[in-house]
Order: C-alpha cells, then structure tokens, then sequence
C-alpha cells in the first residue's frame, strides 16, 4: 500500500481531477465500475501526460483500496444520488477503522449528512466536498469546499490545498498559466474548510444557484440589447469584452464575450443565433430555490432564474402564444451608449442583489443547520477555479473583513454606494423592458428585492389583518411590543355575514 489516494469514476471529472493529483507529485490509485475505462485511462495517459508515472490503474476494488497508505483516502467522482450510495457500499467491506472517503460529486447536502453518519457508525470518514469548474477546473485547479470532521479534514487538507486554483493574493487575480505536469506554485488555496457533516456540499449547491442567476442576469443584458437597440450578437460581444475590463470583470462575462462572437460554421451569421433557447438544468438551481423557499429567504432572484430556464423549455407552447397573446410595439428613442452603460449598471445592480441573496440564504442556514459559516473565506474560495471567478468577490471578502456579522451584503458601504450610484438607471431599464414587453424576471426579481429590503413598512399588515379575517391567525400592532398577539370579530357586527 503505498499510494497517497484514490479515486473511483473515471468520467471526464474523475479523470481530469485524477491528473491533477498525479500533477502535483501525489501517487494515485484509480478505479471504474466499467474496467474498459480504467485502461483506456490508464493507456492515454502513458501516451501523453507528463505524470502518468504517478498514477496507477485498478480493475479489481479489494486490490485497488489495498494500494493505498492508511488512513485511505479515497475519491469518489461519480454519478451524483443512488450511484454513490452504490459505491460507497461496495468500498466499505474493504476498508479499515479511519479510512477516509471523499464524495466530490454533486450531491445533495441532506444526503451527504445521512452518508457522513451512517460512515461514521462504522468507524469511517466522510468528506462532502463541493468542487467547482469543470474539466477544466478539476485539470488545472478547481475551487473546493469540503466538509466533514477536522481530523478527515487535516488528513485530506494537503492535496486538497495543493490541487485547488490558486489565486494571487497581491492582485486577488486567479493564477493562471498551468499546463500538464506543471501545477501552478505560490498564491492563496481556493480551498478551505467549511464546516461538518453536509456544509461542503450545502456552499457548493448555493454556489451552483447564484451561477443560475449570474448567467440569466447577462442573457436579460444581452436580450436588451439585441431587442431594444437591435444590435447584431457580435456587436453585444464587443460590449462584454469592454464589461469585462471593469467591475463586471468574471468568467462568465468573459465567455460571454466570445460566444456572441463566434461565427456559426455554416459561414451564415453567428452560432449563438442559431441555438435553440431551451435551457438544460441538472438540479442544483433548483434545490438552491426549494431550500430557500424551505428556510423562508427570500431569494427571490436565484428562483427567477430557475424558472426563467423552466420558461425557456415549453418552446412549442411560446411560439404558439406569440401568435395570440399580444404586447406592445417596441417604441425606443434611446442614446445607444447611454442605454448600454444603463445595462451595465442594472447588471451590476442585479448582481449584488443576487449574491446578497444567496448568503443571506447561507446564514439563515448555517443557524438552521447548526453550521458556522466564514463568509469572507467563502468568497475568497470562489476567486480561482469555479464558473462564478469574478473579480467582485473580492469586495464580498472586503465586506466580511470589515464587518464579520454583516446582516446583508448590500450594507456594506462599498454595496450600498454602489446600489444607490446605478439604482437610477437599474429603474430605467427595468421600465424600459417592462413598457416594451421584452422579458426580463431576474433584474425585476432584484430590483423588488432591493425596494422590498429597504422598506420599513410593507403592506403585509394588510395580509396579517387578512389572515386573521378568515383563519384566526393573530397579528402583532404597531403600538404595542412584539410578540403580542391580537385577535380581532371580523367582520363588524353591524356588517351582514358573508354567506360562501
Ligand atoms: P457523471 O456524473 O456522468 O458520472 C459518470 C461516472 O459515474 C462514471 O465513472 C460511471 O461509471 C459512474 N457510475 C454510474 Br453513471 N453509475 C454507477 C454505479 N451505479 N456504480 C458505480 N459507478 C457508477 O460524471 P462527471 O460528469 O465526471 O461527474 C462526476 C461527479 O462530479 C458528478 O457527481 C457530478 O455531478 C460532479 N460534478 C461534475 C461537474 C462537471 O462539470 N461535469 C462539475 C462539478 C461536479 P461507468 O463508467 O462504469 O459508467
């Protein structure tokens, strides 16, 4: 037994994450429930990758967790849901009192928490942990949020630092530059310990729905655009690419930039126009929206942008409503520049309200859950390596070091300037869209949030008065300390009885 791990799932993340341990000099023993794949693996890597010496190819499970040095730790990276449990059972009669096993799939939290303790029973380990940026980030360095036991974590915690994106901590930049076998040295880890049990994963699930809403915020911004200043998807490429050099600076807005501008092969216009508008999920969006919904936050935006996809998905029933329901003609006498840069702002605007939504989320979590969770590290753990990189983050860093008990992102100073700095222009294009007809449900869903939060008084006391008319509910006053309850004889005595 004398690898440092292993890893079971030999799909495109299993693979990519496998060579990247193996990159940094770690010896890894890898495994698939499909033995074709192992070799296969196994034979490219001979063929081209400078570390293939490092990594060992298994076809049997009991010789695969013999090779590995106690506490074992072992990988696993596949199919998120029953595939795992699968897994897991078919490891444990092999393994011995201590060994570790580390699910990076996407798994559901709740289901991470019930693996760590049925584990745990056994005498095993168990490690949730998020992992972030796809291929390519499980290549070069992805961003890692795992969860479990200190003592799990400090075995695991010297790959997992070393294998995570790194980012420069001078200019808070992503370190990039890697290329096989030879990993990127110096800068901070993206990877930090976030808590026990099912925390890793809970992060990452939020992680995963402020993505949803990221990306639906820049398709409304592109959708303005190309609709009301009827610009070609190259032209609106070109914006991105200046956004990028800004405040707006990310990944997403970056990949944006190119695919407008990607010609399509046919040599007939460009590609983006010829993708049907039907969007894909795989489910962390959702659960991010439904836990929300459970824990009453009101991430209202991260759900819009989950039902802006489900919307986008009954094409046939649209096109068909198109030729019924009718809108208005789209009237625009606007400064084209000037209506650009008001995008920009609604965007920037939306997008501080959609991350104050999600870790207003995580805070209401980490009391439900009974999680400690650090903020400012969280963001910082999210600068290199997953899809949501951006130069902003570091603000949120910035907005937690100041403030380690901030009770909403959009407090902080440098936030709360920047709200009311683009708030004129946010209203304008949110009006501009609604008097247009051109749909835009996650930059309304954040504007409502941030009058919703500002205001002192909201017309819920008008729903209590309605609760308490047909159910008896109760509602506090004004005028007297909370936590009193009152009840009111609805209707007036006077008043005939409502007959149903
Ligand atoms: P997939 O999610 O497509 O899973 C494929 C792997 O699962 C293969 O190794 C397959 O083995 C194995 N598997 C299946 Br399917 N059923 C199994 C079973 N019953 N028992 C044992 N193994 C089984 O691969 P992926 O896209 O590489 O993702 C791996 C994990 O990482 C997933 O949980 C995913 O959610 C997560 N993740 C993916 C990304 C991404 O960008 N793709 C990013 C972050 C996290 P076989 O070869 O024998 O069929």
């Amino acid at each position: 037994n004398t690898a440092d791990i292993g890893l079971i799932g030999l799909a495109v993340m299993g693979q990519n994450l496998a060579l990247n341990i193996a990159d940094h000099g770690y010896t890894i023993s890898v495994y698939n429930r499909d033995p074709e794949k192992t070799r296969k693996f196994t034979a490219h890597c001979k063929e081209n990758e400078p570390s293939a010496a490092k990594l060992k190819g298994f076809e049997d499970l009991a010789t695969f967790v013999l090779s590995i040095k106690r506490p074992r730790k072992i990988v696993l990276l596949v199919k998120a849901g029953s595939a795992t449990d699968v897994t897991i059972n078919a490891l444990i009669p092999f393994l011995e009192e201590g060994d570790i096993i580390i699910d990076g799939g996407n798994a559901l939290w709740t289901d991470t928490i019930r693996r760590e303790k049925e584990l745990k029973a056994k005498g095993l380990e168990f490690i949730g942990s998020g992992v972030s940026g796809g291929e390519t980030g499980a290549r070069f360095g992805p961003s890692l949020m795992p969860s479990g036991t200190r003592k799990a974590w400090s075995s695991l915690e010297p790959i997992w630092r070393d294998i995570a994106a790194k980012v420069d901590p001078r200019t808070g930049k992503p370190i990039e530059g890697a290329e096989p076998g030879k990993p990127v040295q110096g800068g901070f880890s993206c990877a930090e310990y976030i808590g026990p049990d099912g925390a890793g994963h809970y992060v990452k699930m939020v992680h995963n729905g402020i993505e949803y809403i990221d990306m639906q915020l820049i398709c409304e911004a592109y959708w303005l655009m190309k609709n009301l200043l009827g610009m070609r998807a190259d032209e609106i490429g070109k914006v991105f690419e200046e956004w990028n050099k800004g405040e707006l600076s990310s990944f997403l807005i970056e990949i944006t930039g190119d695919i407008l501008q990607q010609k399509d092969p046919s040599g007939d216009g460009f590609l983006v126009d010829k993708i049907m508008d039907a969007a894909g999920q795989k489910g962390t969006g959702q659960w991010t929206a439904a836990n929300a919904l459970e824990l009453g936050s009101p991430a209202n935006a991260i759900a819009a942008a989950v039902f802006a996809r489900a919307l986008s998905t009954v094409k046939d029933e649209r096109v068909e409503a198109s030729t019924i329901l009718k809108g208005p003609t789209i009237k625009l006498e606007a400064d084209r520049e000037k209506l650009i840069e008001a995008i920009r702002n609604a965007l920037y605007c939306s997008k501080i309200c959609a991350y104050a939504q999600g870790f207003q989320l995580m805070d209401k979590a980490q009391v439900a859950y009974n999680w400690k969770l650090n903020f400012g590290e969280i963001a910082q753990i999210w600068r290199g390596g997953c899809i949501i990189r951006a130069r902003f983050l570091q603000k949120i860093t910035d907005a937690y070091a100041l403030d380690s008990r901030l009770k909403n992102l959009m407090l902080d100073p440098y936030f709360t300037e920047a709200l009311d700095e683009g708030q004129e222009s946010w209203r304008e294009v949110v009006s501009l869209a609604v008097r247009n007809g051109i749909p835009a449900q996650a930059f309304c869903a954040a504007l409502s949030y941030y009058d919703g939060y500002r205001s002192a008084t909201l017309p819920a006391n008008l729903l209590q008065a309605q609760r308490d008319y047909f159910g008896a509910h109760t509602y506090e006053r004004t005028d007297q300390p909370r936590g009193q309850f009152f009840h009111t004889d609805w209707p007036e005595p006077d008043r005939p009885q409502l007959k149903v």
